[in-house]
């Protein structure tokens, strides 16, 4: 059984209302293999059902059940949803308002908004107007990864689907209310998934973050009140109006509530994306879904728990740790965007952070000095500790820079590129340190 904990104090589990997460409990009813991501699927499995009503009962009834709920922000962040669609809630001196759906989804080891899209498109538009609502919002702009090809093609045959039936438009579902959908494909670049880039890039710009405040919410996109929010986040809204806030703050723990979807990837047998409660533990979470680690729990030796950014945690503290924003955060990580890169014996540890390395390193927009050249250093220094090549001295030295990097940048992809490293350090000095004397020694012999 799921092992819950309403209390944010112990680990003692506690069962909630609710007891297993069972399939009707579940948001995302078509993401397990089923493929009928049209409108007449999505109807039966409840989609767009009474959503004029939510549509009709307007702004401050939404925000009420959001707030609720307790719903945080699926990108990353972890913000509380229903604060951050209130700050629209503002005179806007005439200018339109917009939600802007933040699908670009790119961050190493996460594919659950991919999923959304490919398997439940319906459920996202229907949660775009829902949301837009609760803005105020005149349209919504999916800005999606320019790599979904085949998933920006379903959404739009999803929001054809979805206008021709009247559902989105003018006089929304027959509310009165006018709310346009429009999908635009970024062009490949990591950094367009921040915020600000992605309002720059949908404005026909070089994707670089903005300084904030101001926040978006103040001058956003074409200079407007703008909300940029995950895919997931948007999704889950009109379940949570339809079934109410209570319903969703049923599931997990305090500050932590919910259903959550989870990416399980790297060596597990069978690695899958899956809707659980927010709070499961780690282990259970794998052994459930993805089938146990390859080799067993015993052949475990870490974990990134929530996306490339998120540090490492290694087995010992895997062991019992809740998969959540308050118990990751207690062990030096994050929740991030939930999405678990398993690593067993077979992995090499040290090397998985310098191919990140390089990964952010590529991605650095360059505005920032602390960013472009410190990720330029990281990724040479761990790529010379993979080999052993160095002194135990220079470990410092690479903690050293990304604690320069760390807080120091404009936007949080430095503190994404420092983040590993310093997990890495850490946790696993005394291999790193091995390396190194072993490649002294050879050298020494040469
Ligand atoms: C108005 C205020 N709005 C905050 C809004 C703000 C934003 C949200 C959260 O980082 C993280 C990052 C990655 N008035 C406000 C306000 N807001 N105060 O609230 O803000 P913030 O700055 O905490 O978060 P962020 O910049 O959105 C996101 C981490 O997520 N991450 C990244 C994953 C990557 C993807 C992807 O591939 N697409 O999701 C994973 O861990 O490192 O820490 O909306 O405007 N006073
Ligand atoms: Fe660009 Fe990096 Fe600065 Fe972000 S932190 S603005 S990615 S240089």
């Amino acid at each position: 059984t799921v092992c819950r904990n309403n209390s944010t104090e112990t680990k003692q589990p506690e069962k909630t209302k609710y007891g297993p997460l069972h399939d009707d409990d579940r948001i995302f009813q078509n993401l397990f293999g089923r493929h009928d991501y049209r409108l007449k699927g999505a109807m039966k499995r409840g989609v767009w059902y009474k959503t004029k009503e939510i549509v009709d009962k307007g702004t401050d009834w939404i925000l009420k059940e959001i707030v609720t709920s307790g719903l945080r922000g699926r990108g990353g962040a972890g913000f509380p949803s229903g604060m951050k669609w209130g700050f629209m809630n503002k005179p806007s001196d005439g200018r339109p308002k917009y939600l802007v759906v933040n699908a670009d989804e790119s961050e190493p080891g996460t594919c659950k908004d991919r999923e959304i899209m490919r398997h439940d498109p319906h459920t996202l538009l229907e949660g775009c107007l829902v949301a837009g609502r609760a803005m105020g919002a005149r349209a919504a702009y999916i800005y999606i990864r320019g790599e979904f090809y085949n998933e920006a093609s379903q959404l739009n045959v999803a929001v054809k689907e979805a206008y021709d039936a009247g559902l989105i438009g003018k006089n929304a579902c027959g509310t009165g209310y006018d709310f346009d959908i429009y999908v635009h494909r970024g062009a490949g670049a990591y950094i367009c998934g921040e915020e600000t880039a992605l309002i720059e890039s949908l404005e026909g710009k070089q994707g670089k973050p903005r300084l904030k405040p101001p926040f978006p919410a103040d001058v956003g996109v074409f200079g407007c009140p703008t909300t940029v929010a995950n895919v997931e986040t948007v999704a889950v809204a009109p379940t949570i109006c339809r079934r109410g806030g209570e319903w969703f703050a049923g599931f997990g723990r305090e500050r932590n509530r919910g259903t959550k979807l989870f990416n399980i990837s790297g060596q597990v047998n069978n690695p899958c994306t899956v809707e659980e409660e927010m709070s499961i533990p780690l282990r259970e979470l794998i052994e459930r879904h993805a089938g146990g680690v390859i080799g067993g729990w015993d052949n475990l030796v870490a974990v990134i728990p929530g996306g490339s950014s998120t540090p490492l945690i290694p087995k010992k503290v895997c062991d019992d740790v809740l998969m959540d924003f308050d118990d990751l955060v207690k062990v030096q990580s994050a929740l991030g965007t939930a999405a678990i890169t398993v690593m067993n014996k077979d992995a090499d540890v040290v090397r998985c952070i310098a191919r990140l390395m390089h990964f952010y390193k590529h991605e650095s927009c360059g505005q920032c000095t602390p960013c472009r050249e410190g990720t330029g250093w990281m990724n040479v220094m761990t790529h010379r500790f993979v080999e052993g090549n160095g002194q135990p001295e220079e470990i410092d030295m690479l903690w050293e820079i990304s604690k320069q990097i760390e807080g120091h940048t404009i936007c949080a992809l430095g503190d994404g590129a420092a983040w590993p490293v310093q997990g890495l350090i850490r946790h696993f000095r005394p291999e790193i340190e091995a390396r190194m004397a072993q490649f002294n020694q050879k050298k020494l012999k040469a």
